[in-house]
């Protein structure tokens, strides 16, 4: 009897629990999110103070926060939920600020196939209005992609398995109390409530800023559509994503109520909830100036104490660690450095690249040479790169800048090359009028730097990757010969820098498309060089974005007047008439077969070197030619080309068609749906570029 009654007991206990957690899912607040039990992935985390980060302060990161269980919805009644959430986007000082927080509604939390930037870290770029990813979102958007036909840098819109919104409104929100929309600034670091909702096939989304007690009485967007028809299933996960680009804000979450019926919708108590820091500056900061004054006050105490002597040994200190000794023939005294750039003055100043600054310098009974002063931050990876600088020195190609030996400081490395007259070239095809190099000259660096490029890749002991090649990166000598200098320096940048950066160094307009997501190799190299042949023979920076559209790109622009069958036009106007029509052609034209967005088809540095001096005729291409001429900031889908070009084959299938005129047709998804911008954000102007028109 009584073991009966137990039994009743734990049967309607257990009913009870069931009930409670059935009600608990349907219908939630968070008031901060200290207790709240979400799945957090990518860079979201919940502070201590009970915020939900959602996208950290570094590029091309996404975080996600959804329900750990997904959402059960009435399969008997429609489909409708209510959700009233407090977000503030806190642009990071100093960058533009972005991509934006999205509120989505999905069947599957697996994200794994999703990107950052303007995808929201929801979507990728091959999800174009597919129906197989079921995906609603609700995105607060503070960057304009001309390309998603956003028309707002400050926009909220509906998204449906599409990041093109089906609607979309500059973010405003009706003030009872004027009468009137008045527009808000979503990426101001205020926060806001959003508020949408949704019941008999009309969802309705509302934002206002947090001083607004309540949800305006006429939503910003409205719009009929019938949601059970999208996912047609009942069990959804609800949550939040954001992204950054390189459009970086600090997306913050402070708390959300959500029920699937708007009268069980819980208030949000605005008291409750987390502060937003105003002017984060990096984590590190804090507890840098806790224990760095400290410090501080006791190295000006000591060396106080010191007096000259130790003063005049601290300004010669250098770091050297055991490992080191292999190298001690390599590495120079920083006193002696010191003492040959006199102090490292200003009159021996060179120039400023982008990883430091060059000093010139003499030392007693040697070759002037160059100095150049690269920071660091750590000491991460150091040990592996002046391995590298030491077997650098091995290298040996009449077209490379000399590398020296090397001194290491406290958050500081010095190379010391040999110093190169002349300069470098950037600086006599860009700023120096008066001494504009000829095209023979012009023609004798290109194949300098083509054979040192080939050397670099095929010749040393190792496979050595420059990374980073560019006009500003290659020097002349005395004689006027191109040298390749900064090699491998792009890869310490990254060993410095943010590990998420890894795949991805370089200067932007010189960078492959496939290299954020397949790393630097041999053809980002080639891709790199072809950029620096058009730039040497166009006497133009490969983005300038100050030029008429059709001109802005250079890759795209030289294609265009090869379409039109005025390749000459795109040439450096300032060589004048001392040049062979047919070499510079031939240089323009293995300019855009370095530049193919495909990869496999671009050609290795050893067929460059035979095209440059006319000993192997070039492949049959045209400009017409599938991955031609596209100007890059793209990424394109690797899966999508592998299956179809898998060898580096010249004679690759749209090769031998590519006389026929439909090849502008393959053209097409390359660039707009199977690629990703993720090098810079200037897709927008790219968008914008209208089919050039006029002629030459
Ligand atoms: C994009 O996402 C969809 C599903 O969300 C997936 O099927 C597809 O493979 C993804 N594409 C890429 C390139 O990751
Ligand atoms: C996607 O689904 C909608 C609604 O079911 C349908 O009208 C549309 O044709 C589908 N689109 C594709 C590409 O399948
Ligand atoms: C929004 O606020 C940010 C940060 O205060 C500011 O930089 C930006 O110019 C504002 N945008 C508009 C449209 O006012
Ligand atoms: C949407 O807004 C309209 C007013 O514009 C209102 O009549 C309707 O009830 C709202 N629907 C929901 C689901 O909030
Ligand atoms: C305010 O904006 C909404 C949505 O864009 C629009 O429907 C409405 O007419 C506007 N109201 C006024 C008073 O301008
Ligand atoms: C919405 O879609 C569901 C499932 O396809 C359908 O049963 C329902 O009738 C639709 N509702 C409306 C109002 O069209
Ligand atoms: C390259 O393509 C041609 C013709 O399509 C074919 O005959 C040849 O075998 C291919 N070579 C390689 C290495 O795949
Ligand atoms: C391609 O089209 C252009 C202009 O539309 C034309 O001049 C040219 O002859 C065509 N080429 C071929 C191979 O059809
Ligand atoms: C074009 C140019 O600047 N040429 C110079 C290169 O360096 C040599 C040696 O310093 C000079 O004699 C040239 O005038």
């Amino acid at each position: 009897m009584s073991s009966g009654l137990h039994l009743l007991l734990l049967i309607s206990s257990f009913h009870l629990m069931a009930l409670s957690t059935s009600t608990k899912d349907s219908s939630f607040v968070f008031n901060g999110f200290g207790k709240a039990d979400l799945s957090v992935d990518g860079s979201a985390t919940v502070l201590r103070s009970g915020l939900l980060q959602l996208a950290k302060d570094t590029e091309h990161q996404m975080g996600h926060a959804f329900t750990k269980n997904p959402v059960e919805f009435s399969s008997s009644k429609p489909l409708s939920f209510s959700t009233h959430f407090v977000c503030a986007l806190v642009p990071k000082p100093g960058v533009e600020s972005g991509h934006g927080i999205t509120f989505v509604i999905s069947p599957s939390v697996d994200f794994t196939r999703a990107q950052p930037n303007r995808y929201f870290g929801i979507f990728n770029a091959s999800t174009g209005g597919s129906n197989s990813s079921r995906l609603f979102a609700v995105e607060l958007d503070t960057i304009k992609n001309g390309e998603f036909e956003e028309t707002n840098h400050n926009h909220v819109g509906i998204d449906e398995n599409d990041p093109i919104s089906v609607e979309s409104a500059p973010a405003s929100y009706f003030s009872e109390t004027e009468q009137r929309n008045v527009s808000l600034n979503l990426s101001s670091g205020d926060t806001i409530q959003v508020w949408v909702d949704y019941e008999r096939t009309v969802l309705n989304v509302s934002v206002a800023p947090l001083n607004v007690v309540k949800k305006p009485s006429q939503p910003l967007l409205s719009r009929a559509m019938n949601l059970s028809d999208l996912f047609q299933s009942t069990r959804l996960f609800v949550g939040f994503s954001a992204a950054t680009g390189s459009a970086i804000s600090y997306h913050y979450l402070l708390g959300w109520s959500f029920s699937t019926s708007r009268e069980l919708l819980q208030p949000l108590d605005i008291s409750k909830l987390p502060r937003v820091p105003r002017h984060r500056v990096k984590h590190k900061k804090p507890y840098a100036l806790i224990v760095g004054l400290p410090a501080a006050l006791a190295i000006i105490v000591i060396s106080l104490l010191a007096g000259v002597y130790y003063h005049r040994k601290k300004k010669y200190a250098e770091v050297s660690e055991p490992w080191e000794k292999e190298y001690g023939t390599h590495r120079f005294s920083y006193k002696s450095l010191y003492i040959a750039t006199k102090g490292f003055h200003r009159d021996g100043f060179l120039g400023r690249g982008g990883f430091g600054v060059v000093y010139r310098g003499d030392l007693p009974e040697s070759k002037p040479i160059a100095v150049k002063r690269v920071s660091h931050n750590g000491e991460e990876g150091m040990k592996q790169f002046v391995a590298e600088v030491v077997s650098m020195r091995s290298l040996k190609h009449r077209n490379l800048v000399p590398l020296l030996g090397y001194c290491r400081r406290k958050g500081e490395l010095l190379l010391v090359s040999e110093f190169m007259p002349n300069g470098s070239l950037d600086q006599h095809l860009f700023d120096d009028q008066s001494l504009v190099l000829s095209w023979s000259q012009r023609l004798v660096i290109l194949k300098g730097i083509a054979s040192a490029l080939f050397y670099l890749h095929t010749g040393a002991e190792q496979v050595v990757l420059h990374r980073d090649i560019k006009a500003s990166n290659v020097m002349l000598d005395a004689e006027l010969n191109g040298r390749l200098g900064d090699f491998g320096m792009a890869r310490f940048h990254d060993h410095g820098g943010n590990a998420a950066t890894t795949a991805a160094v370089g200067t932007v307009g010189y960078m492959a498309p496939e290299l954020i997501t397949m790393g630097a190799s041999t053809v980002t190299d080639v891709y790199a060089f072809g950029v620096f042949m058009l730039e040497v023979a166009c006497g133009r920076k490969p983005v300038e974005p100050g030029m008429e559209a059709e001109k802005r790109f250079l890759i795209k622009w030289v294609c265009e007047c090869w379409k039109k069958d005025c390749l000459l036009d795109a040439r450096d106007p300032r060589f004048g008439g001392g040049f062979v029509p047919e070499e510079v052609e031939l240089v323009m034209k293995i300019g855009l077969l370095c530049t193919n967005i495909v990869p496999e088809s671009r050609p290795t540095m050893e067929q460059v070197v035979l095209y440059l001096n006319d000993n192997l005729p070039l492949p049959d291409f045209s400009p017409y030619t599938l991955g031609i001429g596209s100007f890059t900031p793209v990424v394109v889908d690797a899966a999508s080309l592998t299956g179809t070009y898998t060898s580096r084959n010249w004679s690759a299938p749209w090769a031998s068609s590519s006389s026929a005129n439909n090849s502008e047709e393959h053209e097409q998804p390359l660039e707009s749906k199977k690629s990703l911008n993720v090098v810079v954000e200037s897709e927008d102007i790219e968008a914008r570029l209208s089919k050039p028109t006029s002629g030459c």
